[in-house]
C-alpha cells in the first residue's frame, strides 16, 4: 500500500501535469489560428505527452494500491504576444514542474519510499530533456527575432520535430 503522504503529493503532479497538456493545448489553438502551423503540430503533441505523463502516475498510484484522484484545474491563458510569448511561457512552465518533480521526489525520500523515488527518477530525467528542448528553441526564435523569412523557418523546423508520445505505461 502506497504511503498516503506520498499518495497525496502525487496526485498534487497529476493536476500540473494534466494542466501542463491544457496550458500546451490552449498554446497550439493559438499557434493553429495565428498562422504558425508547425508550432501548433509540435504543441499539440506535447499536450498528448503532458497527457502521457499524467497517465503514468495515475497508473503507478492505483498499481500501489493507491487511488489516484482528478482534481479542479483552472482554465490556462487562451492569449499570446507572439510565438517568442508561446515559448516563453513553455519554458517558465517547465521550470516550475521541474520544481515541483524535485519537492515530490523530496517528499518520497522523506518517507522513506525508495520505490517512488526510484519510479521518479523518469521524471527528473524527462525535466532536463525538455528544459534543453525548449531552451534550444527559444535561443531559435530570438535569433530570427522579428524576419518573417527566419520564423517561417522555425516554425517548419518544429513541424519536423513534433513526435508522436510513447504510449503510457
Ligand atoms: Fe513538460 O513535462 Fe510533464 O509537465
Amino acid at each position: 500500500m502506497i504511503n498516503l503522504k506520498v499518495q497525496s503529493a502525487i496526485n498534487e503532479q497529476i493536476k500540473k501535469e494534466e494542466y501542463s497538456s491544457r496550458l500546451y493545448l490552449a498554446m497550439a489553438i493559438w499557434c493553429e489560428t495565428s498562422g504558425y502551423p508547425g508550432a501548433a503540430k509540435f504543441l499539440y503533441e506535447h499536450a498528448d505527452e503532458e497527457r502521457m505523463h499524467m497517465m503514468k502516475l495515475v497508473h503507478y498510484v492505483n498499481d500501489r494500491g493507491g487511488n489516484a484522484q482528478l482534481m479542479d484545474i483552472e482554465q490556462p491563458t487562451s492569449k499570446f504576444e507572439s510565438l517568442l510569448d508561446v515559448f516563453e511561457k513553455v519554458m517558465e512552465h517547465e521550470k516550475y514542474i521541474t520544481e515541483s518533480i524535485n519537492n515530490l521526489y523530496e517528499v518520497a525520500l522523506t518517507e522513506k519510499d525508495y520505490t517512488t523515488s526510484n519510479f521518479l527518477q523518469w521524471y527528473i530525467t524527462e525535466q532536463l530533456e525538455e528544459e534543453n528542448l525548449f531552451n534550444t528553441i527559444l535561443d531559435k526564435i530570438k535569433l530570427v527575432g522579428t524576419d518573417k523569412a527566419g520564423m517561417f523557418h522555425i516554425d517548419k523546423e518544429l513541424d519536423g520535430m513534433a513526435v508522436a508520445p510513447a504510449p503510457a505505461v
